[in-house]
Parts: C-alpha cells; sequence; structure tokens
C-alpha cells in the first residue's frame, strides 16, 4: 500500500504549475508517512489521532488560501484541492479536521471577522494551537438551517447565547466554535464561542460507523455569556454560514478524489495480483469492466474539480457550480469504492486494506455539507429559477 501511484489518465499534471506539484507531494509524503500507518487503529479506536495536528499545520493544511500576514499558507485554490485531495487519500476523517479548521473556521474570521478578531484568532488556528468547529446544524435543522432556534439577547455589555448544535465535527476537543446563532430580529450571526466560557459543553457522538477517525459532537449553550467583540461584524444572514459552505465544498469535491485514488490504486493492484482460476482476477471483463469505469469517474471528476479550481482563482464560480462538484464526486468515491471493496473479496472487508474505511467515510461525506438531494435540488433552482425549497 506504500507505493501509491495517482492515476492520471489525462495528463492533468501538465495543467498544474511547479508549486501545485510540490504542495501536493509534499502533502503526498507526510500523508504516507504519519496517517497512513496509524489511521486505521485509530478509526478502530474511534479515537481523533491527535498526533497529526503539527503535520496538518506543517502542510499548509490549516488555512492553505489564508494569506500569509494571518499565518495561512496564501496559497491558490488549486493547491488548496490538492492538498484536500491527498489528505482525503489518507482518510475522510482527517480531510474533515483540515476542512472545518480552513474553510469553516479560519475563512468566516477572515471574511467576516474585523483585524483584532483576524489577529487574535487565525495565527493560532494557522499552527494548530487552537482547534476550532463550526455549529450550523441543529437537532431539528439539518438541511434547512435557515429555521434554527439557536438565539441571543443583547444585555448591554455581553450577548447571551442559548440552544444546541448537532453534528459538529471537532466539537468534542475545540478551542473556539464559530456558532451561528439569530438575534431579537430573526437575524442570523456568527459569534465566536470560547472553551471555558460558563455554560458551553461539548458532548462527544459515539458509536458512529462512519469517520470514526474524527471527532463529533454537540454543542449545548445554556445562558453563556458572550463578549460583544465575538460577533463577527461584517456579514450577517444565512448566507454568511452559507458562504463558508461554498470553499469547504469545494475541498470535497477534491478530497472525494483522495479517497477514490486510494481505492481504485489499491483494487487495479489486488485484481493483478489475486489467481482465481489460473489466472489474475484483472484477466476476467467483470473486473476490467469495474476498473475501467473507476479511472473513467475519477478522471471526469478530476476536469471537473480543476476546471472549479481555475474558477474559484478567477474568482468566477458560482455557488451551484461548486454543488454540482460536491455532489458529483461525493457519489463518484463512494461509487468506486464499493465496487472496489467487491474486487478484494473477502479481503475487501477487513482493515488491511483501506477501502471498507473510505467506504463508510464516504456515507457521512454525501450527507455533509448538504445531502445529495440537496445538491440536485440546488442545481434543479439554478437551471429552472424555481426554488424546490420554497
Ligand atoms: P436561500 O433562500 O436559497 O438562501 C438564503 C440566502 O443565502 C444566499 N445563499 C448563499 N450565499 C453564499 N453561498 C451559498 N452557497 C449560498 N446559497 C444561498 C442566498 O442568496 C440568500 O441570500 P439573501 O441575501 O437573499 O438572503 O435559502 P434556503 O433557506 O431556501 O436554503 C437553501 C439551501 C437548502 C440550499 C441551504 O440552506 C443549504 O445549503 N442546506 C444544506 C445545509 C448544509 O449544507 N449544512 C452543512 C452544515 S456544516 C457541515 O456539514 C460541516 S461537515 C464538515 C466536515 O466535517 O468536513
Ligand atoms: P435532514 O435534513 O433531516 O435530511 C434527511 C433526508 O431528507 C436526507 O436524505 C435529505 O436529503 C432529505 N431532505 C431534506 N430536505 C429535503 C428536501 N427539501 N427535498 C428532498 N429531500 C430532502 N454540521 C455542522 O453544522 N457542522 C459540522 O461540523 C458538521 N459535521 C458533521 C459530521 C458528520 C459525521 C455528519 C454525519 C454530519 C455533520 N454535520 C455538521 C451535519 C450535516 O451537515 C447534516 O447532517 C446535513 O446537513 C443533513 O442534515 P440532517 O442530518 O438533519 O438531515
Amino acid at each position: 500500500p506504500d507505493l501509491f501511484q495517482a492515476p492520471d489518465y489525462y495528463n492533468l499534471d501538465d495543467l498544474l504549475t511547479d508549486e501545485h506539484k510540490m504542495v501536493r507531494d509534499a502533502a503526498r509524503e507526510w500523508v504516507k508517512r504519519d496517517v497512513s500507518p496509524i489511521i486505521e487503529e485509530a478509526a478502530q479506536d474511534a479515537k481523533f489521532p491527535k498526533s497529526i495536528i503539527n503535520g496538518l499545520a506543517e502542510i499548509g493544511a490549516f488555512g492553505p488560501y489564508i494569506p500569509e500576514e494571518y499565518g495561512g499558507a496564501g496559497l491558490d485554490q488549486i493547491s488548496y484541492g490538492l492538498i484536500m485531495q491527498e489528505i482525503e487519500r489518507g482518510d475522510s476523517g482527517v480531510r474533515s479536521t483540515a476542512s472545518v479548521q480552513s474553510s469553516l473556521v479560519m475563512y468566516p474570521i477572515y471574511k467576516y471577522g474585523n483585524e483584532e478578531q483576524r489577529k487574535k484568532y487565525l495565527p493560532k488556528l494557522a499552527s494548530g494551537e487552537w482547534m476550532g468547529c463550526f455549529g450550523l446544524t441543529e437537532p431539528d435543522h439539518g438541511s434547512n438551517p435557515g429555521g434554527m432556534t439557536t438565539n441571543f439577547k443583547d444585555k448591554g455589555d455581553h450577548y447571551l447565547l442559548n440552544g444546541a448544535k448537532l453534528w459538529i465535527s471537532n466539537s468534542p476537543f475545540a478551542d473556539v466554535a464559530v456558532v451561528w446563532a439569530k438575534d431579537e430580529n430573526d437575524r442570523i450571526h456568527g459569534l465566536v464561542v470560547e472553551r471555558g466560557m460558563e455554560g458551553f459543553s461539548t458532548p462527544e457522538t459515539h458509536n458512529k460507523w462512519s469517520l470514526r477517525a474524527s471527532a463529533t459532537g454537540e454543542l449545548i449553550f445554556d445562558n453563556v455569556k458572550v463578549p460583544k467583540e465575538n460577533l463577527l461584524p461584517n456579514k450577517s444572514g444565512l448566507g454568511a454560514p452559507l458562504g463558508c459552505l461554498d470553499s469547504a465544498r469545494f475541498g470535497i469535491a477534491w478530497g472525494t478524489i483522495g479517497a477514490a485514488m486510494d481505492c481504485y490504486d489499491t483494487a487495479l493492484r489486488y485484481a493483478k495480483e489475486r489467481m482465481q482460476f489460473g489466472k489474475p482476477i484483472a484477466g476476467f471483463q467483470l473486473q476490467q469492466k469495474k476498473l475501467a469505469e473507476m479511472i473513467t469517474e475519477i478522471t471526469k471528476a478530476q476536469l471537473l474539480a480543476w476546471r472549479l479550481g481555475v474558477l474559484r482563482n478567477e474568482g468566477k464560480a458560482t455557488s451551484a457550480q461548486i454543488s454540482m462538484a460536491k455532489r458529483n464526486n461525493v457519489a463518484m468515491a463512494l461509487n468506486v469504492a464499493r465496487e472496489a471493496r467487491q474486487i478484494l473479496g473477502a479481503m475487501g472487508i477487513t482493515g488491511e486494506y483501506s477501502i471498507m474505511r473510505h467506504m463508510m467515510n464516504l456515507e457521512s461525506v454525501i450527507t455533509y455539507e448538504g445531502t445529495h438531494d440537496i445538491h440536485l435540488l440546488i442545481t434543479g433552482m439554478d437551471i429552472t429559477g424555481i426554488s424546490a425549497f420554497k
């Protein structure tokens, strides 16, 4: 497994700059050295491996596109995508941690925060000294976050925050939480809530069969006094959290290619070595069909992600374009994982190979950051001009 070959069937490397390749190769090396050897056990034990936080910071996974003056890596969108691809080749849960830290915590502080907030939080988040989480989903409001009931009241010198968030990645160990809540006029704002504030707790959600190496939990606010300077002042309304999701969904569109590549690479090598009926199973037409369809779908997903990266570098990508890529590429990776698992026969269900772990992880990825259905309806809304949600 340590001889991972990234498929590049359409010579996409020709479209990458030297910097892109350098950033990708550094991330690939790190994943091979520091993630792959420990991740299976972490997933089996359902423990987030904190030992990888420093490495994630070193490869630029915390704030790849946040300017260097705030501790970010100052890279472009394609480098960001390539880092996510390499991390998710290791594990979707590790990529989740990086996605949340970068796109859902650092991005809103950078984009919607003031200068003091940027200086206070971003460098520590970029170095991994502080870890963050993003609280949008509630027990009764998942696909429809606009219906949230978490709220805060102006108490003169502070805000009083009440409510609860569920399914929050990184919550059990996060130092800071970017929390979306309604003010007294039902307007949504982002607030930075810090661990240690009275009335704030983060119980962990156990018994997941998916993303087991990523910690997931609740955020509970019981009359939490939040200092007024912790409100993100520069954007409000549902568009504020959704704007962060655009960035995270773009990262997922790239990341899932990594998971698919790892499944394909593993299945191809296994099929060439595994003998049945006197020949390698790769010689049977049914197995070739699976492998040929995998590489076709991976290649299409790579093209989608690369073009979207160019559009984002030019500031021209629409939210609907991002939805299409997130939806397509996650489903692609999940299908590749399911087919690859079959190629390995019984071996495919064990932790000796990464495929079953990828497959189970991708069941979360197809649900979070907007479900497969919701992204289809976003495309439907975009092409017809009629919202299926209203
Ligand atoms: P709608 O009326 O369409 O929009 C409300 C306002 O938001 C604006 N907007 C966006 N702005 C920026 N980026 C986007 N992608 C945007 N989409 C919409 C829109 O223009 C409007 O602005 P304004 O100024 O007119 O008010 O809202 P709706 O209530 O009808 O809902 C639309 C819907 C269903 C598409 C949306 O709510 C949605 O995307 N639902 C899915 C929820 C979701 O993705 N949750 C993710 C939670 S975080 C997470 O899962 C992290 S997992 C992390 C990990 O571990 O990697
Ligand atoms: P629901 O909204 O209840 O949907 C259930 C089903 O109904 C889905 O199949 C959906 O597609 C379908 N459905 C809903 N509405 C419609 C409609 N209008 N038309 C047709 N079908 C519809 N959230 C955060 O805020 N922060 C996080 O860090 C975070 N991390 C997560 C980590 C994990 C491991 C998981 C599993 C989830 C995480 N989430 C997080 C939550 C995630 O974003 C939500 O689970 C997701 O948005 C879906 O919400 P729901 O689970 O409540 O499903």
